[in-house]
């Protein structure tokens, strides 16, 4: 049966959606019936990157762009352009908006403060903030496991794309504001119960960061990762408006087809802050991810709570773990990292878990899935290497890419 991109997407989406219902909320631990990673690494399908790219493009987005670094070195790939006024090409260097890749820096910043004994996981949030959340039982790693049950404010925020988006791409919240609109709404579920995405968890990581330590994220993430590990071209904006610097312009979809590209380059990504606010480039992601999973950020004990994963929906392939996603390749390479989406950018940030090869890429759209699903092409073509036979079925991974198998990529939070 052939079906229209979109149908496919929405009916993909919804058998997702059924199936992740379905998930258990097992422990903090990767299910008994999960197969091993495969231990070696196929080498790079560099072609297949730059094919990515351009499926990236045809799906819409103006220009993509990907950086992988092996043992063998550092490549560089881009298609299309940066800028659709100038038509400047995309340039592999440029800055861009990371989204929820801003997570990640999130997490280590709080599991710096586990490790110094600051902080406790398992502690209650509310012991941190008294009296923030109505729940006493809502736990650090509840939050940074996606487990609190805290209603994500943006799903209301951006039901319409570009109202929703022009309403707060000048406005500055304060983390309570944002908290409080969360707050309004029905909690998703009990504690603990099941993983549910929400940027609030993030928001209040970003809150327990500043109590505890008495300084704002953007300090934080200073130094104790861009200053350490000598990140040039990343920093938290928030509220300043702009990309600093040679940069990408972002190009949001409206909801409408056929609509124009809206150009929403400039924002203060206030209605996101320690869940997303960070601007970065490919060679600082593809540093970050490799140097934490090496193990140069935090000790061997918070990190192998951070790769602790459980899993996100029911094909088994898609984990989160403490503001760490690991996703299981077809050719059953583990990789860990974050995805991002903010308005005009979507990002891949991703390593393998001895953190020698690791894929970065972007794409200069946003509120475009088929684009979103094409960029993450990047990530087979890195990690998995050339195609040459159908992949094997292999038990507890998806037989099929997602879309030979009419699902998105990318179909849930
Ligand atoms: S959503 C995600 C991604 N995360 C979450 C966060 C981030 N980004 C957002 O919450 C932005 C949502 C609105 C984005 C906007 C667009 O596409 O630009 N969409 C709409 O307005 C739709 N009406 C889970 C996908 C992640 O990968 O972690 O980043």
């Amino acid at each position: 049966m052939r079906l229209s991109i979109d149908r496919r997407l929405t009916v993909g989406a919804a058998l997702l959606a059924a199936v992740a219902a379905a998930v258990p909320a097992t422990a903090h631990a990767v299910p008994a019936e999960a197969p091993a990673a495969r231990t070696t690494v196929p080498a790079p399908d560099l072609d297949g990157i730059s094919q990515a790219l351009r499926n990236t493009l045809a799906a819409g987005a103006p220009g993509a762009m990907a950086r992988f670094k092996g043992p063998e070195g550092v490549e560089f790939r881009s298609e299309g352009v940066q800028d659709r006024t100038t038509g400047e090409a995309m340039n592999p260097k440029s800055r861009f908006r990371i989204g929820s890749v801003s997570k990640t820096f999130s997490s280590v910043v709080l599991l710096q403060l586990v490790d110094e004994g600051k902080v406790k996981l398992d502690d209650p949030v509310n012991a941190y903030l008294p009296g923030l959340l109505p729940d006493d039982r809502i736990t650090v790693r509840h939050l940074m496991t996606h487990r609190s049950g805290l209603a994500d404010y943006t799903n209301a925020m951006f039901a319409q794309t570009v109202p929703g988006f022009e309403a707060v791409r000048n406005k500055v919240f304060t983390y309570q504001e944002l908290v409080a609109l969360s707050l309004k709404e029905p909690r998703t579920t009990e504690p603990g119960v099941s993983y549910k995405y929400s940027n609030t968890n993030f928001v209040v990581v970003g809150m327990i960061i500043e109590k505890v330590t008495g300084h704002g994220v953007a300090k934080e993430y200073g130094k104790r990762i861009i200053k350490p590990l000598k990140l040039k071209n990343t920093s938290y904006v928030h509220p300043a408006t702009a990309i600093k610097g040679v940069h990408a312009r972002g190009y949001l979809h409206p909801d409408e087809a056929g609509a124009p590209l809206v150009d929403s380059t400039e924002q203060t990504v206030s209605w996101a802050q320690s869940a997303g606010a960070v601007i970065s480039n490919e060679t600082d992601l593809g540093t970050f991810m490799s140097a934490l999973l090496r193990g140069k950020l935090l000790s061997a004990k918070t990190l192998e709570a951070m790769t602790t994963v459980t899993p996100t929906d029911a094909t088994n392939t898609r984990h989160y773990g403490l503001g760490l996603r690991r996703y299981d390749l077809t050719c059953g390479t583990q990789v860990f990292g974050h995805t991002g989406t903010v308005q005009g950018f979507y990002t891949y940030a991703f390593t393998t878990r001895d953190g020698k090869r690791s894929l970065s890429a972007m794409a200069n759209t946003s509120n475009r899935g088929q684009a979103n699903t094409a960029l993450g092409g990047t990530l087979e073509a890195a990690f998995c290497g050339k195609k040459t036979a159908p992949a094997v079925m292999k038990r507890g991974f998806a037989p099929l890419r997602a879309a030979e198998a009419d699902l998105p990529e990318h179909g849930s939070r």
